[in-house]
């Protein structure tokens, strides 16, 4: 696959009120359309690589000066995409940057489609797709933790993992070759104990070490949780509590809260992503069953839900169909308002049994740090959380191909073992090695590369 030999153009800051906006180009044009919209301060110097230049970004057919600026040429390939870039530091703010950016469309330059920077490093090998994939990690990482492993991915520590699997099981796959060619009668039965085995110690085993690690992910994507409960349970109440913050507005009247509020929290340096939803009632009133609607959906997606309820009052149907609701989900029963006398029957108890439970007073503040350790403790059960893990973690793309890998090397094993022919065996490791550079971009099609380069920003 070869890269597209345009010139592309974005903003690579975020558009709005900010002392420096940043434009990019990279492509094989970047040069020539420096030399037409940039006046150096000091005229007689030639553009050097890698050199930062003050100067006067002009429209090239009025000569009129758009903006003061420092602009860089950077020669290929010791750049980002391998490509002749330009970066272009301007003043910030929607009219300037839009402008800037329509002068560098006209010079011949093309909008970039999101991602297609990173895209171009990929596809001019700089990076490999666990490298690119990472630049996005390191974008979107909410806690330090998160943000430190996603840095050893982009400096290409999964990567040399995957590409030491590979390895292995290339020479594994050239043994085998080899007994195909040359077959020794008498070798054979030592060569497939032998066989099976250093591929259960040099694949399978460190695959499946590998698998496990994806549980260290959740340090960079975080942890989805869903408030939801009854009417009036003190949802948002627990939301404000949580992050410390009025975000979401209080009050008494049952139905208050209709649209989905999110925020992020860190627990003991874990991203929670908190949901506060519309409260379940059996509702006529139209915007509030389009919120019940929302909340619905974003439980389905939820990785940990807490299901606050009112314990000052008897659980009622709304209360059971939050719980219903919830039977499929890993949750956490939140008993909120014990700074009033208990309302609770004493045959509520089998419904409040179904799921670990905390007590809470959002309004006090009392029992919220156990609910925070509970929400971990609830969220991490199934984890292999090493808090200490400067590992490669896979996301959950590399898990899969990872599975799919693990699935062939332990079949090229065991008919290794058995005595099949040594042509299946080999089938068996290309199938994997196959999967294992699905993971780096090896082996790989225009599709998956859409998905994942299609989830950056523009300017990335
Ligand atoms: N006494 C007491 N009152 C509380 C507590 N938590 C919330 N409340 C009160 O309960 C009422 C409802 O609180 P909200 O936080 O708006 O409840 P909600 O679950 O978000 O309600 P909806 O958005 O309508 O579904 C408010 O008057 C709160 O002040 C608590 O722990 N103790
Ligand atoms: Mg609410």
């Amino acid at each position: 696959m070869s890269p597209d030999q345009d010139t592309i153009a974005a903003i690579a800051t975020p558009v709005g009120r900010a002392g420096i906006g940043i434009i990019r180009v990279s492509g094989p044009l970047s040069l020539e359309i420096a030399g037409k919209i940039f006046i150096p301060r000091n005229p007689a110097r030639r553009l050097r690589s890698h050199r930062l230049y003050l100067g006067r970004l002009v429209e090239p057919s009025s000569g009129d000066t758009v903006d003061e600026v420092l602009l860089s040429f950077m020669k290929a390939p010791r750049t980002y995409t391998r490509e002749d870039v330009l970066e272009i530091n301007s003043h910030s703010g929607f009219a300037l940057l839009t402008k800037i950016l329509h002068i560098l469309l006209d010079q011949g330059a093309r909008l970039a489609r999101p991602g297609e920077f990173t895209l171009r490093a990929f596809l001019n090998g700089r990076i490999d797709l666990t490298q690119a994939e990472a630049v996005m990690d390191i974008i979107n990482s909410r806690s330090e933790r998160g943000l430190y492993l996603a840095s050893q991915q982009v400096k290409g520590l999964f990567r040399e993992k995957i590409e030491g699997l590979r390895q292995r099981a290339l020479q594994i796959l050239a043994r085998a070759e080899m007994e195909i060619d040359f077959p020794e009668e008498d070798s054979d039965l030592v060569f497939r104990e032998e066989g099976a085995d250093q591929i259960n110690r040099s694949l399978v085993e460190p695959v499946q070490s590998l698998i496990e690690a994806h549980g260290s992910r959740v340090w960079v994507d975080g942890i989805n949780a869903v408030i939801a409960g009854r009417v009036n349970a003190g949802k948002s109440s627990l939301l404000n509590r949580l992050v410390e913050e009025e975000r979401a507005i209080v009050t008494p009247v049952p139905g208050t809260t209709r649209d989905v509020i999110e925020c992020t929290v860190n627990i003991d340096g874990i991203p929670f992503k908190l949901m506060d939803t519309a409260g379940f009632r059996s509702v006529s009133n139209e915007v509030e069953r389009l919120g019940i609607g929302l909340t619905t959906k974003r439980l389905a997606e939820s990785d940990l839900v807490l299901i606050v309820i009112d314990r000052s009052r008897p659980i009622d149907k709304d209360d059971l169909d939050a719980i219903h609701r919830c039977r499929e989900k890993k949750a956490l029963m939140v008993l909120n308002k014990i700074d009033l006398p208990s309302g609770l029957d004493p045959g509520d108890r089998a419904a409040l049994s179904l799921f670990p439970s905390v007590q809470t007073s959002a309004l006090t503040g009392r029992g919220i740090d156990q609910m925070k350790q509970a929400m971990k403790g609830t969220a991490l059960e199934d984890h292999r959380l090493d808090p200490n893990t400067s590992n490669a973690v896979p996301n959950l793309r590399h898990r899969q191909a990872l599975e799919t890998a693990l699935g062939f090397f332990r079949e090229a094993a065991e008919r290794t073992k058995d005595g099949f022919p040594m042509e299946i065996v080999a089938l068996e490791l290309r199938s994997g090695l196959d999967a294992l550079g699905e993971i780096t971009g090896e082996t790989t099609d225009e599709d998956l590369l859409n998905t994942i380069f299609s989830q950056f920003c523009i300017g990335k």
